[in-house]
C-alpha cells in the first residue's frame, strides 16, 4: 500500500499544525526533508526543508505495528499556519507520498486490526461531540461496548446455525431440538435492547428540539432569551412581535437542547408577515420533541395545541400573578423565577422515559438500520418452518450484523463509511 499523507489538525491558523504520514516509505520520505535522524517514539526537534521554506518542527516516528494505523507512521508537528502546513504536505508528496482519502488513516487502522469497525465509526461521535452526554456515550462506543454486544449477537446466531446445519447433516446423531430457539431468542433480545437505545441515542446526538409556543404576548421570546441567557429574540409589548422561527442551542446537564422561539398563534392576525409567521410556527411545532407551552399567568388564555405531543405548560409573568393552575409551573422571564426548573424538567422528560439502563446508546443510523433489519428477520422465524429456510434466514441476519462488526463488509460499504470522515483522519 502506498504511503499516505494528511493534515491531522484543522485548517486555519494555530500554534501547532500536524502532518501525518503512514506507510512503508514514511521514514524514507521524512529523511529527505528533515535534518535529523529519528529514533522510534522519540520527539526530535529539527528543521523541515521544502522548496523556498524552512520550519522548525518536532517529528515523531512510530514504527509498525505500534502506531495508529499499524503501519510506519511519522508525525510532523510544525507551526500551525495553513499555507505552511500545506507546503509541508506538498513536500512529502514531492518525495513520494500520496494524499490520503477521507478517513483513510482510520480505515487502515481497521484493516490492521488496530481498532474495530464500530470503534472507527465512533471516532466521528467523539470528534463531533458538542455536549458531555455525547462525549460520554462516544467514550463508551470507543471502548468497544457496542462491538462486544454485536459480537455476542453474531456468536449466538453462528451457534444456532451450526446446530441446525449439524442436524441437517446427521439428523440421527442428535436428540436435542432441531431449532435452537434459545440462541435465536437471546440474539433477538440483545437486538431489541440495543434498538431501544436508538431514540435516546438520537437525542444525545442531535439534542432535544423544544418548540416554544403560545398566544401572542405571553412572553415566549422573553422566556427564550432567559433560557438562552442572551437577548437573542426581540421583545416588545406589541402582540405579534415575533414572526420568524428563531433557534438557539444550549446545553443543560450535558444534554443538548435546541430551543425554538415562534410567532404567537392567533386566528385574527391581519398582516401578511404575521400570518406567515403563524404558519411557520404551526409547522415547526409538529417536528418538535417537546412543546414548551407558554401561558400568560395574568390572563390564563391557553393556546389550543396537540396534547398528544410531549409538552410542558408554564405560566409566565408569575411576578405579577404568583398563583397558577396546577397543570403548569409558575415562571417569570422577568425575574428568572423557575427558569432553571424548566430546563431540568425538559431534560427529565426525555431521559426518564429513555430505556437506557446501563447500556451504550446507538447513535449511528447505518448501524441502527442494520440491527433493525436483523431483528425484524429473526422475528419472522417460525420454528415449524423447514430447517433450510431457518438456516438461510440466520445467514441473512448474520450478514446484516456482520456489516457492523466488520466480519461481513465489502469495499463499497467501507467506502461509504469512511467517506463521511474528514481528510486527515
Ligand atoms: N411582568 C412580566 N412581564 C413579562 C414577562 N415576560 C414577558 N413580559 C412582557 O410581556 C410582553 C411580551 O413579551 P414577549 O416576550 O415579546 O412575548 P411573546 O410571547 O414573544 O410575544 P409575540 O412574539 O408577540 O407572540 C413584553 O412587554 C415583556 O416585557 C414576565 O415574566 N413578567
Ligand atoms: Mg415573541
Amino acid at each position: 500500500m502506498r504511503t499516505i499523507v494528511g493534515i491531522a489538525t484543522p485548517m486555519g491558523f494555530g500554534g501547532v499544525g500536524i502532518v501525518r504520514l503512514s506507510g512503508n516509505d514514511a521514514l524514507t520520505i521524512i529523511a529527505k526533508m528533515f535534518n535529523r535522524p529519528l529514533q522510534p517514539r522519540h520527539a526530535t526537534l529539527g528543521l523541515i526543508n521544502g522548496k523556498n521554506f524552512t520550519d522548525t518542527a518536532l517529528v515523531i516516528y512510530f514504527p509498525a505495528p505500534h502506531s495508529f494505523t499499524g503501519e510506519d507512521v511519522v508525525e510532523i508537528q510544525a507551526h500551525g499556519g495553513w499555507h505552511l502546513i500545506n507546503r509541508i504536505m506538498q513536500t512529502t508528496i514531492e518525495h513520494g507520498a500520496v494524499l490520503a482519502e477521507p478517513g483513510e488513516f482510520t480505515r487502515r487502522a481497521v484493516l490492521k486490526n488496530k481498532m474495530t469497525l464500530t470503534q472507527a465509526e465512533s471516532t466521528l461521535d467523539l470528534i463531533n461531540a458538542e455536549s458531555d452526554a455525547e462525549l460520554q456515550n462516544a467514550s463508551r462506543l470507543m471502548s468497544g461496548e457496542l462491538q462486544t454486544l454485536v459480537t455476542a449477537i453474531e456468536n449466538d446466531l453462528v451457534d444456532a446455525r451450526a446446530q441446525i446445519d449439524a442436524y441437517l447433516d446427521y439428523p440421527e446423531d442428535l436428540d436435542s431440538p432441531a431449532v435452537p430457539m434459545q440462541s435465536i431468542n437471546r440474539a433477538k433480545d440483545t437486538l431489541s435492547h440495543l434498538l431501544s437505545t436508538a431514540r435516546h441515542g438520537q437525542i444525545i446526538k442531535n439534542g432535544i428540539n423544544v418548540c416554544i409556543i403560545g398566544c401572542p404576548n405571553a412572553g415566549k421570546s422573553s422566556l427564550f432569551n432567559a433560557l438562552v441567557g442572551d437577548n437573542r429574540s426581540i421583545v416588545t409589548d406589541i402582540a405579534g412581535t415575533t414572526t420568524d422561527v428563531i433557534t438557539e442551542k444550549i446545553t443543560y446537564q450535558g444534554v443538548k437542547i435546541n430551543l425554538i422561539d415562534t410567532a404567537g398563534i392567533r386566528d385574527n392576525a391581519t398582516s401578511a408577515i404575521e400570518q406567515q409567521g403563524i404558519a411557520r410556527a404551526k409547522s415547526v411545532l409538529q417536528t418538535a420533541d417537546i412543546l414548551l407551552v407558554v401561558v400568560d399567568a395574568t390572563t390564563r388564555v391557553m393556546l389550543d395545541f396537540p396534547h398528544d405531543k410531549k409538552h410542558l405548560i408554564v405560566y409566565n409573568k408569575s411576578d405579577l400573578c404568583p398563583d397558577v393552575p396546577k397543570d403548569g409551573i409558575a415562571v417569570s422571564a422577568k425575574t428568572g423565577h423557575n427558569v432553571d426548573l424548566i430546563l431540568k424538567k425538559l431534560v427529565e422528560m426525555v431521559t426518564v422515559t429513555a430505556p437506557v439502563g446501563n447500556m451504550v446508546n446507538l447513535t449511528n443510523e447505518r448501524q441502527t438500520n442494520l440491527l433493525r433489519q436483523a431483528h425484524d428477520l429473526l422475528n419472522t422465524i417460525n420454528p415449524q418452518a423447514s430447517l433450510d429456510k431457518i438456516s438461510a434466514d440466520i445467514t441473512l441476519a448474520l450478514s446484516y450484523v456482520g456489516k457492523i462488526t466488520g466480519s461481513d463488509v465489502d469495499e463499497r460499504t467501507l467506502d461509504e463509511i469512511f467517506s463521511r470522515f474528514c481528510l486527515g483522519k
